[in-house]
């Protein structure tokens, strides 16, 4: 089984094809590609596996609704499906269609398989049932008589019904995770799982319906279809040949490395799916990431909302390498983000144009400009180059201990790191003066070969992330294609003293904010519903009086600034505390620990403007990093409410 060779086996959800798929699916997808390119460049047997999950009434009554068969309407929508993640490059190795004949196959005897065991038993269902979800919850799991997931309606379910016995596994699985501390990750959802899930008493699951067709028959109770979910999970393995004779390499990358998946579905992955896979007498995959949501203003992006951002659109206007960067290095994977048209603008000029665009740019064009032969002993190493060619030689090994803990947005920090110090040793350096004095033209052959290996290197870690910028960047710098494997990167000065550069086009051209922002506005405000108003806020009571009088000296010793929450997420172990990414103008922001997760949840305040006090020493609360403090008013017994600023006003803005 995997563990034994160099294979990793990575996943991600299958999708709904019920929607267009939205810039918050295409984020796990993509993550899933860079994981998995990485791995292959790493030298790794990879199998890397999407696919989309088309049964259940959710399904059958939208080809109702648009007068098809389900199977007509399912083929149509994943036809998309598969277009999306062409056009996002995305190196699937294999897609499955819970459509597909050898799953249904396979889903059938995993069903047999479980009931022969006993873990499967017949009896009647009564409960709630979210159709949206395709999830039962027992009245209890409603939050406010509505879906705990998506806050929708429920309706009341009776019928004769399968149910698997999720109870026995109880023990099992917190004994699993106590012995599998990495199982889930981030850490903060085994808080969640346990609590909400595990804590509270697992009861048996209605694994069977009858009161639709669209789903995988039982066989030996036809009148029943399997539930959904037991139907959607086993793909992991069916796309494995478990079951079937389609695949023959279930033994080889069997467990999965990690199944990547969203937040909202983790307790199916990390509950139903291993109590199904111990009752199957299977291994449990290595470990599952819930990654945190892409939100707009006003909440999670969802068709529903109509505040939904199409990738399509995007890759079109700024290209699918900006598009992945931004992704990936915007938001934390772990938490949730906010996306807006501004911050990708913002990053691609940044990022892209002017960091690593113009690196690119200014270092081909000094080379074919000042027409020297790079120096034949490169191997001499000035002083003053010393540090930068330390940080590149060390990058590999930095980017690797983040890639390996699915932190990507850190891994592309450190590799923009070099970026900028590349930049800066073209401005130090000052090659444009090298050329003017014959005497220094062997420096400056050093210089350009110098700024040519650090491109190359940052080029080939690029890879995973933009693989066809990276391709552009090694076709410019001359590099042939043994100096770009992930090997080489790790090794200082195997470009060839002759290399030929070759001019390119630019390769990410600055935007106009302004001009973009109005277009990309212009062609939304037809088609979007207005954000709702905000519930008004409680009256603050009345100020008593204050505890003793400070001077205006004294107070301008605090130093307050005006902050945006860039991500938000639970602090693991700590019931009251969130931990908040915040952009407070400085390039490299700050996180805060609050104690207010009583009163708010993530989503409340990610994309919000608060006010924090900037020079707090900074403190370690429950084992994390705060570095200031946001400020918040006691509005009421027990109640608190955080000091929200318009949100014309700047990040960074000082708060007098
Ligand atoms: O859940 N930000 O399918 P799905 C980030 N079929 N991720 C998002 C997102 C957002 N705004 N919106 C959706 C299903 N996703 C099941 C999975 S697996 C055996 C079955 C993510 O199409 C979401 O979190 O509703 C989930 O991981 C994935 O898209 C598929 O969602």
């Amino acid at each position: 089984m995997n563990g034994t060779g160099k294979t990793f086996y990575i996943t991600t959800p299958i999708y709904y094809p019920s929607d267009k798929l939205h810039i918050g699916h295409s984020y796990c997808t993509v993550a899933t590609d860079v994981m998995a390119r990485y791995k292959r460049l790493q030298g790794f047997d990879v199998m890397f596996l999407t696919g989309t999950d088309e049964h259940g009434q959710k399904i059958e009554l939208k080809a109702q609704d648009a007068g098809v068969t389900p199977k007509q309407y399912v083929d149509q929508v994943v036809a998309g499906i598969k277009d999306l993640w062409k056009l996002l490059n995305i190196s699937n190795d294999r897609f499955i269609r819970t459509t597909d004949d050898y799953h249904e196959e396979s889903v059938q005897k995993i069903f047999k398989a479980l009931y022969d065991k006993g873990y499967i038993y017949k009896g009647s269902y009564k409960g709630k049932y979210c159709t949206p979800c395709e999830s039962f919850w027992t009245e209890s799991q409603l939050v406010d008589g509505k879906c705990p997931d998506c806050g929708r309606e429920v309706i009341d379910a009776e019928e004769e019904a399968y149910f698997f016995k999720l109870s026995a596994f109880q023990d099992k699985l917190v004994k699993y995770y106590e012995e599998h501390p990495d199982f889930m990750e981030p850490q903060s959802r085994l808080n969640e799982m346990v609590n909400n899930f595990i804590k509270p008493g697992l009861e048996d699951l209605c694994v069977s319906r009858t009161s639709f067709t669209w789903g995988v028959p039982v066989t030996f109770d036809p009148k029943h279809v399997v539930y959904v979910w037991v139907d959607a999970l086993s793909n992991y393995i069916t796309a494995l040949g478990y079951g079937n004779d389609k695949y023959h390499d279930f033994e080889k990358y069997w467990p999965a490395d990690v199944h990547f998946v969203g937040k909202e579905i983790m307790r199916f992955h990390t509950i139903i799916w291993p109590a199904m896979l111990m009752a199957l007498d299977l291994p449990l995959p290595k470990k599952v990431y819930g990654h945190g949501w892409l939100l707009l203003e006003g909440g999670k992006m969802s068709k529903s909302k109509g505040n939904v951002v199409d990738p399509v659109v995007l890759v079109q206007r700024y290209g699918v390498d900006a598009i992945r960067y931004f992704l990936l290095r915007e938001f934390p994977f772990g938490s949730d983000g906010l996306f807006s048209n501004e911050a990708l603008i913002a990053r691609i000029n940044a990022d892209l144009a002017n960091d690593l665009g113009n690196l690119v740019s200014r270092s081909v064009a000094m080379v074919k400009t000042f027409g020297f032969t790079l120096p034949t002993q490169r191997r001499e190493v000035p002083e003053q180059d010393d540090e930068l060619i330390q940080m590149v030689k060390g990058l590999q090994q930095r980017y690797e201990e983040q890639m390996e803990r699915y932190a990507f947005q850190n891994a592309l920090m450190e590799i923009f790191k070099v970026v900028s110090r590349t930049n800066k040793y073209i401005d130090e350096t000052a090659p444009w003066t090298l050329a003017k004095n014959p005497e220094e033209h062997s420096r400056l052959a050093t210089v350009l070969y110098n700024l040519l290996e650090c491109v190359r290197v940052v080029g080939i870690l690029l890879k995973p992330f933009m693989p066809s910028t990276a391709e552009r960047i090694f076709e410019q710098i001359g590099a042939s294609q043994e100096l770009t494997t992930y090997e080489s990167a790790g090794t200082w000065g195997l470009l060839p003293a002759d290399v030929t550069v070759h001019k390119g086009e630019v390769l990410f051209p600055r935007i106009d904010l302004a001009k973009e922002l109005a277009e990309l506005e212009a062609a939304k405000a037809s088609k979007e519903p207005k954000e709702p108003v905000k519930a008004e806020k409680k009256a603050a009571p009345q100020v008593e009086g204050v505890a003793s009088m400070i001077s205006i000296d004294e107070f301008a010793k605090v130093e307050l600034r005006v902050a945006q929450v860039k991500a938000c997420e639970h602090v693991k172990r700590a019931k009251k505390l969130l931990c908040l990414q915040l952009d407070d103008g400085t390039e490299a922001g700050r996180q805060v620990v609050s104690g207010i997760h009583p009163w708010y949840e993530p989503e409340d305040l990610v994309g919000k403007k608060v006010v924090v006090v900037a020079n707090l020493n900074p403190a370690k609360l429950c084992g994390v990093e705060s570095n200031g403090m946001i400020l918040a008013a006691d509005a009421g017994e027990n109640d608190v409410k955080v000091l929200f600023v318009d949100e014309s006003v700047p990040c960074g803005s000082k708060v007098r």
